[in-house]
């Protein structure tokens, strides 16, 4: 479909949704909107309001990405599969494969995988492996090299002299500890920020003041040491919509991942993580088409690693917001899923009973976010018939 479409429609949308969501003096402005955008549409693509919003049949999404040679899951916490059986029982339901949010980075939140310099601690990372085996779901590990999450102790103790051993004693022990038993690892995470100017876009992180751009290289190399058998993976952020800032992202991972593919670094695949933006009207399907082909022809698997729709700029009504937020999620997949190389689809969480996004992103009017497939009372919500008819309708692998 051509890009004018999808941002008409979702034009139209954002204009006729706010009229029951906003205020009187922002109504003026949202019907000029929603005229323009009924001005400039055929009649064809008006008929698309009416959307088919419902899938026929039960199945979870597990069995229907199953159908297709893809994988469904979703990251957790474990606090909250600890203490929310309700929620357990859902992602127990709905996902092949567990991505613990917290408990594989060196310190986030509740979870110290690291609690000194010399120590490691796996309880809550084996308690997810646990969960996700004893439910027949896969887990995939999240993150070995990061600049955020790093411990207290990291800046103090880590130096230029002792930073590669740091470093490779950190992968070989927690990539070894679960060797064999993951689907994938997130080797380097988000080391791309063009706006620090470097020629390379390579993001000014303790990682690249202490060893220099090769630590890339080393981290992948010490991954396909520790655990052989995981896909290894590039994961980013900032790379799905039609704008400079987003062109530039593009550009660089591109760089970097032909880079590494040609220096013979062992990685396997790229994480997309796709924080979409409900608000954003600026969705080129070619472009992201384009993006996701240049990928697949380095021979690099794709996985779409943190999808869910940041939802503070849409309006509060939840009826018209859960429509925009389906939509963004079923314009984004259905482009995602025709690319062959995209294997497997991971939600940032699966209800918005839990989700960064009510803390790093909340609603000015204090309305609460509602960014994932399943609602606070875990009932499946229209997003989560967008990606079920995605999948549904996606090639099979
Ligand atoms: O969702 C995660 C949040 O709960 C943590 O506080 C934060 C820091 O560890 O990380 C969030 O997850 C991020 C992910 O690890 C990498 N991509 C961006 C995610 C959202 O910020």
């Amino acid at each position: 479909m051509p890009q004018h479409q999808f941002t008409r429609r979702r034009a139209l949308w954002l204009g006729l949704a706010a009229l029951t969501g906003l205020g009187t003096s922002t109504v003026a402005r949202t019907i000029t909107t929603a005229q323009t955008a009924l001005r400039n549409s055929p009649a064809a693509s008006l008929d698309k309001l009416a959307r088919q919003t419902q899938v026929t049949g039960e199945q979870s999404l597990r069995q229907r990405a199953k159908a297709k040679g893809l994988i469904y899951g979703a990251a957790a916490r474990r606090a909250n599969l600890f203490t929310d059986p309700a929620l357990a029982k859902a992602y127990q339901a709905e996902c092949g494969i567990l991505v613990p949010e917290w408990e594989l980075k060196w310190s986030s939140g509740d979870a110290r995988l690291r609690p000194t310099l010399q120590t490691f601690d796996f309880s809550r990372s084996d308690w997810m492996l646990r969960f996700a085996q004893s439910h027949d779901m896969q887990m995939r590990g999240h993150v070995l090299v990061w600049h955020l999450g790093l411990p207290d102790w990291f800046e103090e103790q880590v130096n230029r002299q002792n930073a590669e051993q740091v470093l490779v004693r950190h992968i070989q022990t927690v990539a070894g500890h679960y060797a064999g038993k993951l689907h994938s690892w997130d080797v380097v995470n988000e080391a791309i920020e063009p706006n620090n100017r470097r020629a390379d876009g390579l993001r000014i992180t303790s990682w690249l003041q202490l060893l220099g751009p090769d630590y890339l290289d080393l981290a992948f190399r010490a991954a396909a040491a520790a655990d052989p058998q995981a896909k290894l993976t590039y994961n980013d952020y900032g790379l799905e919509y039609d704008r400079p800032d987003h062109d530039a992202r593009r550009r660089a991972v591109l760089k970097l991942l032909e880079q590494l593919k040609a220096q013979g670094t062992p990685i396997h695949a790229f994480g997309l993580q796709a924080h979409l933006e409900g608000h954003e009207t600026r969705f080129n399907p070619n472009k992201l088409r384009r993006f996701l082909a240049d990928v697949a022809s380095l021979g690099l698997e794709i996985y779409i690693t943190e999808l869910d729709v940041i939802d503070n700029r849409l309006p509060r009504h939840p009826t018209n917001r859960d429509r925009l937020i389906a939509q963004a999620y079923e314009d984004f997949l259905t482009v995602a899923l025709d690319e062959p190389a995209v294997k497997l689809i991971v939600t940032w969480g699966l209800s918005d009973r839990y989700t960064w996004l009510s803390d790093f992103h909340p609603r000015s009017d204090r309305a609460a976010v509602r960014p994932l497939l399943l609602d606070a009372n875990l009932n499946r919500k229209l997003a989560w018939h967008a990606v079920a008819r995605a999948i549904d309708q996606a090639p099979s692998r």
